[in-house]
């Protein structure tokens, strides 16, 4: 039999159509023989989902939505996982990114497009206090596309981690964001993987394994139109 490569989302049901959108491209693309590919929506909310999609029903409803992903190895039984956002489209074949080898990291990710360092995030929300101080010159990751080791995740209890850092962030321009936490409690612990894995869309699309709207899309401004 052959294994899988599991891929996961972490949304509520009002991101269900762009998830499937997700998923399709990455179906469209899928050129290995070597695997099969096990798609996984872990739900906020109770919703049903096409056949051969597997739903989970998210461990702590409760929580935020970006603070639940910081559960996600807990709540699924795998070692590795591919964690997309739902506003992603991937035109090569997905199995490229799952062989990439995390040279013990944690997780492989790729900078933020936007926010390249702690310096640019603790400026632009107002985090002037440790331990996001502590780490001004380091390079900061976008949380949209992260390729996880979940063992060395739950080894290092990256979830508690998390949660603590999440809860420092209360009240600070970036409440019921996970980014700044989930970049502390991976400090020094996360692979730098190609832009292409997770590129912001702009002058040649043509370099873009994954595009990653960054929430930038509309109705009226349908991030599809440009394909
Ligand atoms: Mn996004």
């Amino acid at each position: 039999m052959k294994p899988d490569i599991n891929i996961c989302y972490l949304i509520t049901s009002d991101w269900l159509q762009l998830t499937l959108a997700s998923i399709n491209y990455i179906k469209q693309f899928y050129k290995s023989s070597k695997y099969n590919l096990r798609f996984i929506i872990i739900g906020a909310d109770r919703f049903s989902v096409p056949k051969d999609i597997i739903y989970v029903r998210s461990k702590c409803p409760e929580l935020p939505l970006m603070y639940q992903r910081a559960h996600i190895p807990d709540m699924l039984d795998v070692s590795r996982v591919i964690f997309l956002d739902s506003d992603t489209v991937t035109t090569t074949c997905i199995s490229k990114l799952w062989d990439i080898d995390l040279d013990n990291n944690i997780i492989g990710a790729i900078g933020h497009y936007h926010l390249s360092t702690f310096k640019s995030v603790v400026a632009r929300y107002s985090l002037h206090f440790e331990p996001f101080t502590s780490c001004i010159d380091l390079p900061f990751f976008n949380g949209g596309v992260m390729l996880i080791d979940c063992n060395k995740w739950k080894e290092n209890g990256i979830t508690h981690k998390c949660m603590e850092l999440f809860s420092l962030c209360k009240g600070t321009g970036v409440e019921n964001r996970n980014e700044p936490g989930l970049n502390v409690a991976l400090m020094n612990n996360w692979k730098q993987l190609d832009e292409r894995w997770n590129y912001y869309p702009r002058d040649n699309y043509k370099k873009t394994y994954i595009a990653h709207y960054y929430g930038n899309y509309s109705h009226e401004k349908h991030r599809h139109n440009v394909f």
